[in-house]
């Protein structure tokens, strides 16, 4: 099999450890060895033809190379293709992107291509900084290093709308009720009914009310999203000025280069980088797409704090076992390879530092317990409407979801905790309580069952993984 007049199949091929290695799957109207070639000759050295100017260096040192194809059918199936570092530029993430996350998705012959993991080498790690503070760093500042509690946190709602007076006064009450963290929506910057600044002076006031009340640090990441570079450093300059410690970014609609520059200012600044995933799901749900796990590895090279990476129990998709893989690469030095999950495994560099995981989006105090039970304590735990939805206000809200964290320290179910917590009580009557069971559950599942589910997903492809990520 040959694609543009070159065979890109060498499975003798064994990746170096400098390689990128990448896992697709693809399905389409070709031979799945003839769909493989296709992608790797147009991420790599090739095109739909022979050409005169191949030699032989272009094709011994910068082509892509199929070591692997695990079929699932004639026309479909897994496909593993290593690309040689020096395939690529140094310090220019868009130029990676530009070759393996490029044209391959147009190829007319597919009719699926899914990139599920790219495994990067420490050696391009190293051109990299890595997260300025990451999971120590905002554990240090918050006082939470020793008895490593997970922190908590809301998001304001409604998620637009409040005038800045009305935004601060659900914070006060937030942060007094025990939360360690307020931020911004996705979709709040600064609409003329709470401008930024305003919003920004009067938060930094509550805040210090707040943490003199309760002898806490507290945390306001503030979205300072904008298509605006000179305004999002603008008001980067503004919140150091004014000694506060975090920034928002919606990490995936500001792309890679306006994310390097903020994240280095940021760094500079002394300032910890909220980043909120926004969008990422258009790529990551589809059978044309790329996993989020990918942009995640990427976030954390490029130094992000600590990031959005789903429940596992919540509103958003995922289920525990794609949760905890997303946890271990945020956290983790060296994440295992797991086929089944689509994972090549990744080992980073010490340099890059684990960020903190942010499990946010239709949580309450009653899902705390799995929440930790599938995250372990290196987690802030996040619930917009379920705090401000709580029966007795925000100020219960908060208190209920605190309760339910210091329930964890205290070696207690939240339910256990709620007899002498009248506000986790009132939340655990209205929302319910989700037994830490069910993910010890699924887990064990997992444990016992991986050749089954390796052996699902080999034989109905991307159907068996997804069917895999709904645990
Ligand atoms: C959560 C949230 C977050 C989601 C995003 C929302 O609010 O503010 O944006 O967590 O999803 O608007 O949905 P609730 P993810 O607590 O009221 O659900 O974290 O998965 O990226
Ligand atoms: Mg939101």
């Amino acid at each position: 099999m040959a694609y543009g007049g070159y065979s890109y199949i060498e499975k003798s091929y064994r990746p170096s450890k400098d390689d990128f290695v990448v896992l697709f799957w693809l399905d389409g109207h070709a031979k799945i060895e003839k769909l493989a070639e296709a992608v790797a000759s147009e991420s790599s050295v090739g095109t739909w033809t022979k050409i005169s100017t191949m030699n032989k260096k272009v094709w011994t040192n910068y082509r892509a190379r199929v070591y692997k194809i695990i079929k699932v059918d004639e026309k479909s199936g897994f496909v593993f293709i290593a690309y040689p570092y020096e395939h690529f530029d140094q310090k220019n993430v868009l130029q990676f992107f530009a070759s393996v996350l490029g044209n391959l998705f147009g190829l007319k012959e597919l009719e699926e291509c899914y990139v599920l993991d790219i495994k990067i080498p420490k050696k391009y790690q190293k051109q990299f900084h890595g997260p300025g503070f990451g999971m120590k760093g905002i554990r240090k500042y918050v006082g939470t290093l020793k008895n490593k509690r997970p922190h908590v946190g809301t998001i304001v709602k409604p998620k637009v709308g409040l005038t800045p007076k009305e935004f601060a006064d659900v914070a006060y009450k937030s942060w007094i009720g025990g939360l360690d963290l307020v931020k911004d929506d996705e979709n709040l910057v600064d609409q003329k009914f709470c401008p930024w600044k305003r919003r920004f002076d009067l938060m930094t006031k509550a805040l210090e009310k707040a943490e003199t009340k309760t002898g806490e640090k507290k945390l306001y990441a503030t979205n300072i999203t904008d298509s605006s570079i000179e305004r999002m450093l603008d008001r980067l300059d503004y919140v150091k000025e004014s000694g506060m410690k975090m920034i928002m970014l919606d990490v995936f609609i500001l792309g890679i280069p306006a994310l390097m520059k903020m994240v280095y200012e940021a760094r500079k600044a002394k300032l910890f980088v909220h980043a909120h995933r926004a969008g990422y799901a258009a790529h990551h749900r589809g059978n044309f797409g790329i996993n989020f796990q990918i942009y995640e590895k990427f976030w954390r090279l490029i130094g992000v704090d600590q990031l959005h990476i789903g429940t596992g129990v919540g509103k958003m998709e995922g289920g525990a076992l794609l949760i905890k893989q997303f946890h271990r690469i945020a956290e983790d030095y060296n994440v295992p390879e797991e086929f089944y999950i689509g994972s090549l495994g990744q080992k980073w560099d010490k340099e890059i530092k684990p960020i903190l995981s942010v499990a946010s989006g239709g949580m309450d105090p009653g899902k705390v317990d799995a929440a930790v039970a599938l995250h372990g304590r290196n987690v802030v735990i996040q619930a917009g409407g379920g705090v401000h939805g709580h029966p007795g206000g925000t100020l219960a809200g908060a208190k209920a979801m605190r309760q339910a964290v210091d329930a964890v320290v205290a070696k207690k179910t939240a339910k256990e905790y709620a007899k002498n917590h009248k506000e986790l009580r009132a939340a655990l009557a209205k929302w319910g309580y989700v037994d830490p069971k069910i993910i010890k559950t699924k887990f064990e599942f997992e444990k016992k069952k991986r050749k089954m589910l390796e052996g699902m997903v080999k034989k109905k492809g991307i159907i068996g993984i997804k069917a895999v990520w709904e645990i």
